[in-house]
């Protein structure tokens, strides 16, 4: 079963009109072919500030190189400030088709360096994304992203995060791979890694990263490597 994301977080605001009080939110995982896919999630110590906003830095820290190693993605750990769009960590995009919520880069309380970037779906959902350079994936290999995470559910007892790997050849989106499980709630910074195969005429690989409902998901730490090397 292929599970499209952007049709099934379209659904959210009719379940949560409905009245849904389902902890987890019906969000089928896609197979992913293997255990291997399955995230691997590490306790780190407790967080206690608040998600507070973005307030800029206070110093004059260089901003991260855009490429460290084998990390296909740049500023995957949003110190480069923001990009083309507004609250969103230079060298990514939103991706949420019109539900947009909010986006911005949290400077208070980042997992490492000056700045995270926080996320908040606004009763919807709302997603970033960075898609690697043309040529940059090769059929057949299995690349791993690994994303540090911090959630923060709303009152309402929803909101969560949802991070995976989506498949381009070019500009054409081919597939996507979700966490299984798909979504979860985590109050402090936590390591999520997904490991997955490239399929068949792919050449681009992009790290997504979402939030649903009106909870709040920060990222830090985006790394996207070719396990191969
Ligand atoms: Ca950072």
């Amino acid at each position: 079963m292929t599970t499209n994301i952007h049709h099934l977080l379209a659904l959210l605001p009719a379940l949560i009109a409905a009245g849904c009080s389902c902890p987890n939110l019906p969000l089928d995982p896609l197979p992913t072919g293997g255990d291997s896919n399955d995230p691997i999630i590490d306790d780190s110590d407790p967080e206690t500030n608040p998600f507070d906003s973005d307030d800029p830095p206070d110093d004059s820290d260089p901003p991260d190189q855009p490429v460290e190693g084998s990390n296909q993605l740049m500023n995957g750990g949003f110190e480069q400030g923001e990009g083309s769009y507004t609250g969103v960590g230079y060298g990514w995009e939103t991706v949420d088709g019109g539900t947009h919520g909010e986006d911005w880069l949290d400077y208070h309380t980042p997992y490492a360096g000056t700045a995270a970037q926080c996320i908040t779906g606004g009763w919807s959902a709302a997603a970033i994304q960075q898609i690697s350079r043309e040529g940059t994936v090769t059929p057949g290999v299995t690349y791993r992203l690994r994303a540090m995470v911090r959630a923060q559910k709303a009152s309402s007892g929803h909101g969560g995060y949802l991070l995976g790997l989506r498949w381009y050849s070019g500009d054409t989106y081919i597939s996507e791979v979700q966490m299984v499980p798909p979504h979860g709630i985590t109050y402090d910074w936590t390591s999520i890694v997904i490991d997955a195969q490239a399929p068949a005429d792919v050449d681009r690989v992009a790290a997504y990263l979402a939030s649903y409902t009106d909870g709040i998901a920060c990222y830090d730490e985006v790394v996207l490597t070719d396990l191969t090397l």
